[in-house]
């Protein structure tokens, strides 16, 4: 140690690491969670982790929530990560409880959410014996964990655990792993715990100098049409607040990716919604310019419309769904792409200037050299431009004749045509009885890409979705650690029928542990975005998408105002338009969990559609 840091600790008292009594490993880890402040952890016990469980039934502060399976408890401490910005704690057994886990880390790691994942771990001696569950859940994860921990030592507990609350939680969050053999849960010592800790070679805020940012500022001037592309870097940097600022300042058009919802209030008019694959067609042509839509891909782009020339990107990572192809996206354009994440520059989407930085640093920090030295531009033929799209291209759908003349009205609405609930009108229901205040968990799939759609999201964090893993099951659990996070608002999981299904089981952790997050079911009976691509592409020829029971095809299958029976949670099915508004709110009403099973045809399109891979020139947006 210098002499410099021992005098700083000499007149810092508080900096001082603190010796405890004797304890255990599990006491000592559980210690180590209260000092971070956690305050939930989502966990599922077995004979590796036992141990821990026994020293959390004597925690005052923390509260264990038993997940009914261990993928169900990793999305709920995601959804309580998401909601809430800070850590969330999940834990399982050696073996099939830390397997289980993987998808929920994997999931943390695509959309840079802050987890902590504990695993039990065999004892020491067994471990590479292929002992009773048993498996390399450190080797397992490597590829998806910002960083991971076998744990080999009692005394390293107290270091290792705040090292790894302050990885998941700075910079590009993130899920960490740790793994705690058996036998260093039992062991016994005298913990040390550190105040401070130092990672070299860690930097989790870096700057954009003035120079760079002064530079973006040159190139808005020179610029037309410039756009902000913006994702969630934003809402995990907190950096809303910045962006607002530097919108208004500018006047740029907003779009961001799912991932970014929320970050700039959707009913603003510099918003254009979210961008690709089946985000707004007038946010595509705004990034892409707007071109004759092409039958085939061969055919060449014929441009009627100029896109962006200048797009700041930020806090975003030119994920596939967003650019199709991505060659082609914003071709014309200037891009700036600011990103925290070094490794994110030039991986995708070379850009023209490429600024590593904390991104409300970078918009802070420009929305004040704006206001000392404000942009001349208004942009007015650019907004112009702009107010055309939206008018002629805003999300919508109508009842189709496909719709009144399909098996789904012959079958459930027995004729009354105009009752049909369409999954879009749900959602629209939803955001009229909510006033847009509530917090969105979803599933994957169609209904996934209407929650986003058809509500307008006003805050970050409303809006919790598996975006970059795209996990189905996805919903419900993450409702729940949402609601644990936030017990006063109102918090809704909207799920497919296939997606729901996949996690079920979480209903009964909801009635046992009194957390009265709500879902709704929009139950088409198939796998409906899977039905979309057939139709599209496979002329209709279903590949196992059909959720009913093929021998008896006017039942809803499977039941589940039985199924939620069975866990004590109220479940009402709505078949008729007429019934949906009233049966909302008595769900949204009710201060139990609350299940709304609302029957919607399977042939409804999510629109706009970019096919895979291509381009603004193949959108398919009439509805
Ligand atoms: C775990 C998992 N398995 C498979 C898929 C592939 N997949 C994507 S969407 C989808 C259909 C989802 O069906 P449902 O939840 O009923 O939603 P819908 O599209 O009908 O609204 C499937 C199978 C996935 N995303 N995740
Ligand atoms: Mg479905």
């Amino acid at each position: 140690m210098s002499k410099t840091t021992e005098a700083n600790k000499k007149a810092n008292p508080s900096k001082r690491s603190e010796r405890g009594p004797s304890m255990s490993g599990s006491e000592i880890l559980v210690a180590c969670l209260e000092r971070e402040g956690v305050d939930t952890i989502f966990a599922y016990p077995g004979g590796a982790s036992m141990e821990i469980h026994q020293a959390l039934t004597r925690s005052k502060k923390i509260r264990t929530v038993l997940p009914r399976h261990e993928q169900g408890g990793a999305f709920a401490a995601e959804g309580y990560a998401r909601a809430s910005g800070r850590a969330g704690v999940c834990m399982a057994t050696s073996g099939p409880g830390a397997t289980n886990l993987v998808t929920g880390i994997a999931d943390a790691y695509m959309d840079s959410v802050p987890l902590v994942a504990i695993t039990g771990q065999v004892p020491q001696a067994m471990i590479g014996k292929g002992g009773f569950q048993e498996t390399d859940i450190y080797g397992m994860t490597l590829p998806v964990v910002k960083h991971s921990y076998l744990i080999t030592d009692i005394n390293e507990i107290p270091r290792i655990v705040k090292e790894a609350f302050h990885i998941a939680q700075t910079g590009r969050p993130g899920p960490v792993l740790i793994d705690l053999p058996k036998n260093v849960q039992q062991a016994r010592t005298q913990p040390v715990f550190p105040k401070e800790i130092h990672l070299r070679g860690y930097t989790e805020d870096p700057k954009a100098s003035d120079l760079e940012l002064n530079e973006i500022i040159g190139l808005i001037e020179k610029s037309e049409r410039p756009v902000l592309y913006v994702g969630g870097g934003i809402i995990t940097g907190n950096a809303s607040d910045e962006l607002f600022r530097f919108a208004e300042a500018t006047q740029i058009p907003v779009t961001t990716t799912i991932m970014g919802c929320g970050a700039f209030p959707e009913a603003h008019t510099l918003s254009l919604r979210w961008l690709g694959m089946h985000g707004a067609a007038y946010a595509n042509w705004a990034v892409n310019g707007e071109f004759e839509q092409r039958k085939i891909p061969s055919e060449p782009m014929r441009k009627t419309a100029h896109g962006a020339d200048l797009l700041l990107a930020f806090g975003v990572r030119f994920d596939d769904r967003v650019t199709g192809n991505v060659q082609k996206f914003c071709e014309t354009g200037t891009i700036v792409h600011i990103d925290i994440d070094p490794s994110e520059i030039n991986k995708n989407k070379p850009a023209n200037l490429p600024i590593v930085s904390d991104i409300k640093y970078a918009l802070g920090k420009m929305a004040a050299m704006l206001k000392e030295r404000p942009i001349g531009k208004k942009f007015a033929p650019w907004h112009a431009q702009i107010a055309k799209w939206k008018e002629r291209a805003p999300f919508g759908y109508r009842v189709t004749d496909e719709v009144v003349k399909s098996h789904h009205v012959r079958d459930h609405l027995k004729g009354q045509e105009k009752e049909v609930i369409l999954p879009q009108m749900v959602i629209e229901t939803l955001y009229e009885l909510t006033k847009g205040d509530a917090i969105l968990t979803t599933g994957v799939g169609q209904h996934q890409m209407w929650a986003a759609q058809y509500y307008k999201f006003k805050h970050p964090r409303q809006l919790l979705t598996s975006a970059g893993l795209g996990a189905m099951g996805y919903g419900y659990p993450a409702a729940l650690g949402a609601k644990v996070a936030f017990p006063d608002r109102q918090v809704v999981d909207i799920d497919g029928d296939g997606s729901f299904l996949m996690n079920v089981q979480e209903l009964a952790t909801a009635h046992i542990e009194n957390i009265a997050a709500k879902a709704i079911i929009l139950n088409n009976q198939h796998l409906g975005m899977v039905v979309q691509w057939e139709d599209r592409f496979f002329e209709g020829n279903r590949g196992h998408t059909y959720l009913g029971d093929p021998e008896n095809r006017k039942q809803i299958y499977p039941d589940y105002i039985m199924m939620a029976k069975s866990f004590n949670v109220p479940c009402e099915r709505v078949i008729f338009r007429k019934d949906l508004s009233a049966a909302m709110q008595r769900m949204l009403d009710s201060k139990e969990p609350y299940l709304l099973d609302v029957i919607v045809p399977y042939t409804e399109h999510v629109l706009p559609f970019i096919p895979a891979g291509r381009t603004v020139a193949d959108m398919i947006w009439k509805v």
